[in-house]
């Protein structure tokens, strides 16, 4: 396990009772790796419909009972030491979503030839950087891109304190700046929109097709989805990847310091205004306005931290609200164990 990156959490475990990591999470099942080799497992449900463990992801480290001829059963979820997450599109943006957990690197991967956005580099930065991990960004196909300098300086515009790497899977391009950051027992995770190249350097990396690759649309350079769940897989370097599917949108989701890691550049001035609760609108002596005269802050800039801080602060909202309900949730379970325990039901 210590290849795969295992640190014990020092809580003290059961009898029978081992670690293992989630490689892999499918509707009801979990695919895992734990030191008798990989396996399936499913939930206990005493533990997990009650609503006492959370839910793993790809990348958790669990406690397993291992079975060796069927499912294993996962009885608790350990610590995490990072995770990202984002609002769950699929819940009309209420709930929050896993998507991967204990990396220590964020890949946050965009395309030199169609993809490059810095506006959704500064939304995926916020989310990488709330996750305690630290991010990088790694533009991909840099072997169709006649512009790679000036998108290189675009993006180091806005990622600052953040390496930017550009890349070619296919010719091996920029490959080698990778090589820091691949060390044994550290993991990645590929994050980026569909068709970017996440599976593609994924294989590059592994020196042989461990992920489908799909080819993307012609008619509006969309990717396929090829990629359709989080897989977590060891390279023979000793790193591991967890490579995701493309994600079609990225719901903030209680960003509060990664906005502040993201958008340092445009904080700083908030301490230099007149008045210690300007609001940066017209207020006189108001020092985001000034940098905004003096062109010390683009407008854009400034217009893309107002709207991530909007969205930050409806999601801190509903945080506060579902952590609530959550506790409340937990310690409901927590009074019917012990009252099946006191009446001798309890197994
Ligand atoms: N020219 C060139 N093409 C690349 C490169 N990397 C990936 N591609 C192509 O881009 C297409 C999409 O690559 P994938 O690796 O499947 O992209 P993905 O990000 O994993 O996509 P999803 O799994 O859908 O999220 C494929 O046709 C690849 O061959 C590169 O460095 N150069
Ligand atoms: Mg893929």
């Amino acid at each position: 396990m210590i290849e795969y990156g295992y640190i014990p959490d020092g809580e003290p475990s059961r009898d029978g009772e081992i670690p293992a990591r989630v490689t892999a999470v499918y509707k009801d099942r979990y695919e895992i790796v734990c030191s008798f080799g990989t396996g399936q497992a499913t939930l206990k449900k005493s533990a997990y419909f009650t609503g006492e463990e959370p839910f793993p992801t790809t990348g958790d480290f669990v406690m397993i009972n291992w079975e060796a001829d069927g499912d294993s059963r996962i009885v608790r979820t350990q610590e995490r030491r990072t995770f990202f997450a984002r609002l769950d599109p699929s819940s009309s943006g209420h709930w929050e979503q896993l998507v991967a957990a204990n990396f220590d690197y964020v890949f946050i991967m965009q395309s030199l030839n169609h993809d490059f956005n810095p506006r959704r580099l500064e939304r995926y930065l916020t989310l990488a950087w709330q996750s305690g991990a630290q991010p990088v960004i790694v533009l991909t196909k840099a072997d169709l891109s006649e512009d790679t300098q000036r998108l290189l300086a675009e993006a180091s515009a806005v990622a600052l304190g953040t390496d930017v790497i550009a890349v070619s899977a296919k010719t091996g391009y920029g490959m080698e700046q990778l090589q820091g950051y691949l060390k044994p027992g550290k993991t990645i995770v590929f994050l980026g929109s569909s068709g970017v190249g996440k599976s593609s350097l994924v294989n590059a990396l592994a020196g042989g097709e461990l992920m489908p690759v799909n080819g993307i649309r012609e008619e509006d350079s969309k990717g396929r989805h090829t990629t359709t769940h989080r897989q977590l897989l060891l390279l023979p370097c000793g790193a591991m990847i967890i490579d995701t599917p493309g994600m079609r949108e990225l719901g903030m989701w209680d960003v509060t310091e990664g906005l502040g890691e993201t958008f340092t550049d445009v904080e700083q001035f908030f301490t230099q205004c007149r008045f210690s609760d300007c609001r940066h609108q017209n207020e006189p002596g108001c020092r985001v306005k000034a940098a905004l005269e003096n062109g010390e802050l683009s407008p854009e800039r400034w217009s893309s931290y107002l709207k991530l801080k909007k969205e930050a602060r409806y999601s801190a909202s509903r945080m506060v609200y579902l952590k609530d309900q959550q506790k409340k949730a937990k310690s409901r379970a927590r009074t019917e164990k012990q009252k099946r325990k006191n009446s001798g039901s309890y197994r």
